[in-house]
């Protein structure tokens, strides 16, 4: 059975748990990281020599970087829908992942890291408003993206692109300062909480 080494409410993990659902994938979860077992321990930098969760064992093959396992699990289990083989379909979905993973993420740690949880590393005024700026420029870019397109990120299908921008904009509902209001985003944040899975791993009452 997959193994996922990580604790439930991280961000990154959360969207592996939820690709799983999704593809009716079985699984076992092990607590690691904050809160839990430390990552630093040699037991889990086996896993993930970055010492970062989530990290995912399959039989022999021991993977890490979350958009990379939704990937390898869309690739091993999911359908041609979740993730298109056509080449073009393909690099749009994974356009909108990369983005995500660096984009929003570096916004996120001003905006939320340092903003919210008030995270020593992260915890600079500076850092702070300039996270809030940017990410509400980038959820400004996914609403005018959703408004010619939806309901989804990549158009009618629910793909693997939807995983890392729909745990971004539950976060968005989270931050701590006055924002815009994003109708598309909105319409967004609703299709995806017809999805059960969502609700579980995403919209769960967790930024
Ligand atoms: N690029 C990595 C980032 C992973 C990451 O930042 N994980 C965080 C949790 S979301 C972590 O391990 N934090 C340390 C901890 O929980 O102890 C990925 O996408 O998997």
């Amino acid at each position: 059975m997959l193994k996922i080494l990580g604790r439930a409410n991280s961000f990154n993990v959360r969207k592996v748990l939820w690709t799983c659902d999704e593809l009716g994938i079985a699984y076992e979860r092990e607590d690691w990281g904050r809160g839990h077992r430390s990552t630093d321990d040699p037991e889990f930098l086996k896993y993930n020599p970055n010492g970062l969760v989530p990290a995912v064992v399959d039989g022999d093959v021991v993977l890490r970087e979350s958009n990379t396992i939704v990937r390898y699990l869309a690739t091993k289990y999911g359908g041609e829908e979740f993730y298109p083989k056509d080449i073009v379909q393909r690099a749009i979905c994974e356009a909108w992942m990369d983005w995500a993973n660096y984009e929003t993420s570096i916004s996120l740690r001003g905006a939320f890291l340092a903003g919210v949880m008030r995270e020593d590393i992260w915890n600079n005024d500076w850092f702070i408003e300039t996270g809030r700026r940017l990410i509400t420029k980038e959820v400004g870019q996914i609403d005018e993206h959703l408004q010619s397109t939806g309901p989804y990120i990549t158009g009618e299908t629910f793909t693997v692109a939807d995983i890392p921008i729909g745990l971004a904009v539950n976060r968005w509902y989270y931050l701590q300062f006055e924002q815009p209001e994003y109708p598309a985003v909105a319409r967004y944040y609703e299709q995806l909480s017809t999805r059960p899975a969502y609700m579980k791993h995403g919209r769960n009452g967790l930024p």
